[in-house]
């Protein structure tokens, strides 16, 4: 084969790679840069330590409970072991889609107090302007039985009132359909289970192109117990396009075939 053939099969495939979602939503940490296997995962504060590699991943960690830890105040609420410790929480984007990984100890069939719903605030009442600065509102949630996006008006909060803090867990009836989402919620990965998802940007409103201004958000998740709850304040970074890419793939190529007229 003619090495230029070579070099536009290879910079085809860069291009391709370059426009590939940044996250595969199937239950595994693996793309976040996080092993949830071996002997050391176990270990009460594991995730404390071990975080995404992401440079633009937003991260919160509250690690505080293990399979050999017992019953432990995790905070409003207690916990068996990870029964249900909520551990960690991802978010990271790219150019199309915002990706969140939730870690817990709530199985996916927990049936008594089984795992809450995703949700999303762009930070229309987080302004310290708005006379509702710091009351709780969730604009968007994924309800992860159906794996839809909702744009939410009501919600419902943990069944202990002691834990109103952890509020809220489900997304309630006033709620209208925005889209489907990719969802996934992993089976046991040594006592810990990972909630991934991904959601188009457009329905959110959001964009995440060259030249937009950084987007903060925040995300809330815990369980209908409320015994441990996750907040994360993440960014939505601007990224380059595929296209900026392809234009200096193509400079790249020019300068090849030129060179190589050129002997
Ligand atoms: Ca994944
Ligand atoms: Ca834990
Ligand atoms: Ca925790």
């Amino acid at each position: 084969m003619r090495k230029s053939a070579i070099l536009v099969i290879t910079l085809s495939l860069l291009a391709i790679s370059c426009q590939a979602q940044a996250y595969v939503v199937d239950g595994s940490l693996s793309d976040w840069g996080v092993s949830l296997s071996g002997a050391s995962a176990l270990v009460k504060g594991y995730l404390d330590t071990n975080k995404p590699t992401g440079a633009t991943a937003d991260v919160v960690t509250e690690d505080n409970a293990s399979t050999t830890t017992g019953w432990l105040n995790i905070g409003p609420g207690w916990s068996s072991g990870n029964t249900y410790d909520a551990e960690a929480m991802y978010f990271d984007n790219d150019g199309a889609n915002l990706y969140i990984a939730i870690v817990t100890g709530v199985a996916a069939n927990e049936a008594i107090y089984p795992a809450g719903d995703i949700f999303i605030d762009l930070g229309y009442y987080q302004d310290p302007s708005s006379a509702t600065y710091n009351a709780k509102k969730y604009g968007f949630g994924i309800d992860i039985a159906t794996s839809k996006l909702y744009a939410v008006n009501s919600w419902v909060n943990p069944i202990y009132s002691q834990h109103s803090i952890a509020s809220p867990w489900k997304i309630g009836a006033n709620r209208s359909y925005i889209g489907d989402v990719s969802f996934a919620y992993s089976a046991a990965q040594n006592s810990h289970y990972v909630l991934e998802a991904m959601i188009s940007l457009d329905d959110l409103g959001l964009s995440a192109n060259p030249g937009d201004p950084e987007q903060d958000l925040w995300l809330h998740w815990t369980m209908k117990c409320g015994n441990d709850y996750l907040n994360l304040q993440a960014t939505v970074n601007p990224v380059p396009e595929p296209a900026s890419f392809l234009l200096m793939a193509g400079g790249l190529l020019l300068g090849a075939a030129k060179k190589r007229f050129l002997n």
